[in-house]
């Protein structure tokens, strides 16, 4: 017969038994492998994305690709979901070194690195080419360049967030018209405060970890996300429209604590990188196809969409000065490195 052991000193039923009262995936994403306990390396990474985002699924695939090639010696727990906090405390254990990698919009990293919102600036981005082109290319080197002066390493390759769509619990969003006062959540950034302010609504700043329950509790009536978000953070089950503004694109960094990251040996550095390389890649393609059957799933669920003409948002935008006033803030060098490849600016 098997001896019942006690749960409560019994780590494995301990950790079921709080993940049952917790009601939720309160615990990383463990690698599988009787590696982990003797590793080398253990490092931890974290993100404000549901487990199930691609991102997550992704991530937790180099984890374990990691971990058996490199043969138990380094071993990456995932924390996904929030589970070490909301993003500005993120933010601040990434930088000492609490968290090894902690991915991030770089809208919220502009209160520590002001350039890198600069993707944000609404309606810039007409296409995905033109996303991926300038990110990888010279707009995104300039933009990581930035982030290594404050001591974050960052992989070369972005992830895919997408672009952002409005939804509310109240109303459709079709012209500037039903902004006006609207209480809309935005993350703690500076940019989307000011861009939504100059439409005319009234912004909150709440990190991404309290966003479902301001929407269920209706502190706000509206957010904006892109659609792989709105599906996976279950968003649908407080929001009732999706006004498909498709504002700005929004992307992932991957940030690593920088004394942590160059402590580790060359051939642990090539084998991560690698791997978040063909995460990225991936994770990418995931968001494209997903894309693809979003807005059919979400109908499915009762959400009811509305396609804006974006023309009057962004004369609204000039109108306020909203151009101006961040292409003074970025600078013209940042500016022209974004209007290589979206054009000039209104
Ligand atoms: O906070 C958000 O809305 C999110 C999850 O999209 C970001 O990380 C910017």
């Amino acid at each position: 017969m098997i001896p019942l052991r006690d749960p409560m000193t019994s780590h494995t039923n301990r950790r079921v038994l709080l993940q049952a009262a917790a009601g939720a995936c309160a615990w990383p994403l463990l690698s599988s492998s009787s590696h982990a306990q003797s590793a080398e390396f253990k490092l931890k990474l974290a993100n404000n994305f549901p487990a199930t985002h691609p991102t997550n699924i992704r991530m937790k695939e180099a984890a374990d690709a990691i971990l058996a090639e490199s043969k138990g010696r380094v071993d990456i727990q995932l924390f996904p979901n929030n589970q070490l906090g909301g993003d500005t405390d993120m933010l601040s254990q990434v930088r000492s070194g609490a968290i090894d990698y902690f991915m991030l919009s770089g809208l919220i990293l502009q209160t520590l690195v002001p350039v890198a919102g600069i993707n944000g600036l609404a309606f810039v981005f007409k296409d995905y080419p033109t996303v991926w082109s300038a990110m990888d290319g010279d707009l995104g080197a300039h933009v990581r360049a930035a982030i290594a002066k404050v001591n974050l390493h960052t992989f070369d390759l972005a992830f895919d967030n997408g672009f952002r769509n409005i939804t509310s619990s109240t109303k459709p969003i079709q012209t500037p018209a039903d902004l006006q006062g609207f209480k809309i959540r935005v993350p703690v950034s500076p940019l989307w405060t000011s861009m939504f302010k100059a439409l005319g609504a009234s912004p909150a700043s709440i990190n991404f970890s309290e966003v479902y329950s301001s929407l269920q509790t209706k502190i706000v009536e509206g957010q904006e996300n892109p659609l792989p978000l709105i599906e996976s953070a279950k968003l649908y089950e407080v929001q009732k429209y999706c006004s498909m503004t498709s504002h700005m694109w929004d992307g992932q960094w991957v940030l690593a604590n920088g004394k942590r990251w160059q402590s580790l040996p060359p051939d642990v550095q090539a084998l991560i990188a690698a791997h978040f390389k063909k995460a990225a890649l991936a994770q990418r393609e995931d968001i494209r196809r997903l894309n693809n059957g979003l807005e059919a799933q979400l109908k499915a669920k009762g959400m009811v969409f509305n396609y804006p003409d974006i023309k009057p948002f962004r004369e609204v935008l000039s109108k306020a000065g909203f151009y101006q006033e961040w292409k003074t803030k970025y600078g013209p060098e940042a500016i022209g490195k974004l209007e290589k490849y979206t054009g000039k600016l209104a």
